[in-house]
């Protein structure tokens, strides 16, 4: 029988499902992976190497401990793993400036300036964390000025691998970004199916440190919370093709008229090979309208079929909190 105390599941009388309440229960909802988590599947790259499932054994382990407010444990790189980190840092970088959003490059300066990010050097998760939790940051400019920047209050979590999407959103309406720890296998630096590191602090870092795009993270968070199944799902797709993989329109050539794309989604900044893609001549990109969306099927083990754009965050923003709006009025 389900029981309304078993995270995720619904209370088979009432129909109630359980949520975290405080972010506390945090601890009791994201430790519990799924799909390649600590065991890989079959296809993956790590699979057959003992080293690597070795490797991802101890940051599981890690994880799996971990108690809300506990400083993250810092992680020796292997050089390996530090080698893997250069190859995507450097490629991605030079990608980034052509293709990323604004917002994106101008606080992926900071983690620069203030996170220990560089081509040599695997970033640590409390570093990061404490960085985008720090409240105020001060930049002199000029011989008077200040000029007064609001960090945004999100902190991270070490995280094993998947976990189901309910909770994952839980976390985003406490301001907690599940966030792995561990390297992607080498064999592939510019695609991995499955969360890494590097698809973290390299695709989702710099933007949960803008206000607005933080913001935006929580509240489709907060719609998760307690929801159906069905509407769980439209929730995670919107999720997906927005925070993982979504573009701005921000105008179009002037000689050919084509739409200019540039990109927030984290699951192409952080993947040499999709951005290219997605960019590419080939790739669908779409108008970012909700109903349509949600017909999407989001794909975990390849590059998406389509893509999809809004104009800015805050175009992706209120068409999201119509979309709260309706579920509200229908629950
Ligand atoms: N495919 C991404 C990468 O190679 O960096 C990682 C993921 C994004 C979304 C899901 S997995
Ligand atoms: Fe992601």
């Amino acid at each position: 029988a389900l029981e309304v105390s078993d995270p995720g599941s619904a209370d088979a009388l009432s129909g109630a499902v359980w949520f975290p309440k405080s972010i506390y229960d945090l601890d009791i909802c994201c430790r519990r992976v799924i799909m390649y988590g600590a065991g890989l599947d079959a296809d993956h790259p790590g699979f057959k190497d003992d080293e690597y499932r070795k490797r991802r054994m101890m940051f599981a382990d890690i994880a799996l401990n971990y108690k809300q407010g506990d400083p993250i444990p810092r992680v020796e790189y292997t050089a390996k793993e530090t080698a893997t980190w250069k190859i995507i840092y450097r490629k991605l970088r030079e990608l980034h400036q052509k293709h990323a959003c604004a917002e994106y490059l101008e606080n992926f300066e900071l983690l620069e300036q203030h996170c220990g990010y560089s081509d040599s050097n695997v970033p640590q998760l409390e570093d990061i964390s404490n960085f985008l939790k720090s409240n105020y940051i001060f930049f002199l400019t000029g011989i008077t000025k200040y000029v007064f920047a609001v960090k945004t209050g999100f902190r991270l979590r070490p995280v094993a691998g998947y976990l189901s999407a309910r909770d994952f959103l839980a976390g985003l309406a406490f301001r907690v970004f599940n966030c792995t720890q561990y390297v992607r296998h080498h064999a592939d630096p510019f695609y991995t199916p499955e969360p890494d590191t590097v698809h973290e602090l390299m695709g989702h870092m710099a933007l949960f440190a803008d206000p607005d795009f933080a913001q935006f993270s929580q509240e489709i968070g907060l719609a998760s919370l307690g929801t159906s199944d069905e509407d769980l799902s439209k929730l995670a797709t919107l999720y997906f093709f927005s925070i993982e993989f979504g573009l701005c329109c921000v105008g179009h050539d002037r000689i050919t008229n084509k739409p200019k794309y540039k990109i927030y989604g984290a699951g192409l900044l952080s993947s040499a090979g999709e951005l290219q893609h997605a960019i590419g001549e080939k790739s669908e990109i779409i108008r970012f309208d909700p109903d349509r969306v949600v017909q999407q099927e989001c794909l975990i083990t390849t590059f998406q079929n389509a893509y999809f754009y809004t104009k800015n965050f805050d175009e992706a923003q209120q068409k999201l909190r119509y979309v709260f709006w309706k579920m509200c009025l229908r629950a």
